[in-house]
């Protein structure tokens, strides 16, 4: 069988990279596939949201560059946290550039992502020269990379031969990417049988998921959990605004909808292994 019918746990045996396996070990013991993404600008409300949404989630993804009062000690708040709740953290980061100065952008500056993000990402774009700066300081660490195949914007230019070409990076680099930002499943994806690997197992993370509406004004587009993780065949969604609402100091209202997620993506993986 593929191996995205097989359950979290035995594919967690299957993955060599400490991140990968992390992950998928988490999702199982906590029984949760949701991540949260925690968009939001003050570092109290930040750390409100995570403490709430923690027990819930198996990741909690993070972009660091909108904190208006970020300093160092809100990582060793955020690290405690992934310590006290049990999850990962993945930094939205989005590297694009040449491999040296990604290299630079990931270990350095104000926001030493490698130091504490288990997972982050890049865009396939500069070719793989990408991959192999990143992972010059990544793999040491024992972190692993999601290469952006496709994105969930109307209108994106990630598709077709490039989606194609991005997943032909991450086969010659699997040390290191351990996955996708993606729509649906990537393995064996349009390359025809003799390049397509039965046994490959990418990890599928999917942004794009919520349950009242079907996009924002600004191109984004909606799927429920059940047509992510069952009819598409992803892992794990990922879920900002429909957790977190509005009114961010309503914890209660932002834990329960962070609740109602981890169900539904739960059922659908469950729906999904067992039929
Ligand atoms: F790569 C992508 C993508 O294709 N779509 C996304 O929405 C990333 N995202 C991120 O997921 C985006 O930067 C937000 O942080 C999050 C989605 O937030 P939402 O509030 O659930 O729309």
């Amino acid at each position: 069988p593929p191996p995205y019918t097989l359950a979290y746990a035995d594919r967690a045996t299957r993955h060599k990279n400490p991140a990968a396996k992390l992950l998928l070990e988490t999702i199982h013991r906590k029984r949760s596939n949701l991540a949260v993404s925690v968009d939001v600008t003050q570092s109290s409300d930040f750390l409100a949201i995570i403490d709430a949404v923690g027990p819930l989630v198996c990741l909690i993804k993070t972009h660091i560059d909108i904190l208006e009062d970020f300093d160092s000690n809100l990582i060793n708040k955020l690290v405690e946290l992934s310590k006290k709740h049990d999850f990962v953290i993945f930094e939205d980061r989005k590297f694009a550039d040449i491999g040296n100065t990604v290299a630079l952008q990931y270990s350095s500056g104000v926001h030493k992502i490698a130091s504490w993000s288990h997972i982050t990402n890049a865009h396939p774009v500069p070719g793989p020269s990408v991959i192999s700066g990143l992972a010059a300081v990544g793999l040491p660490l024992g972190r692993g990379l999601l290469l952006l195949a496709e994105m969930s914007t109307k209108g994106t230019l990630a598709r077709g031969e490039y989606t194609d070409d991005a997943v032909r990076m991450a086969r010659s680099n699997s040390e290191f990417v351990i996955g996708f930002i993606a729509q649906r499943r990537m393995d064996g994806l349009g390359l025809g049988p003799s390049e397509a690997k039965l046994d490959e197992d990418f990890l599928i993370l999917t942004p794009g998921v919520g349950l009242e509406v079907k996009g924002d004004a600004m191109g984004q587009q909606y799927r429920t959990p059940d047509e992510v993780i069952r009819q598409n065949g992803c892992d794990v969604i990922i879920v900002g605004r429909g957790v977190y609402g509005t009114n961010l100091k309503d914890v209660e209202a932002i834990r329960q909808r962070a609740e109602r997620y981890r169900q539904e993506g739960w059922d659908a993986y469950l729906k999904r292994t067992q039929s």
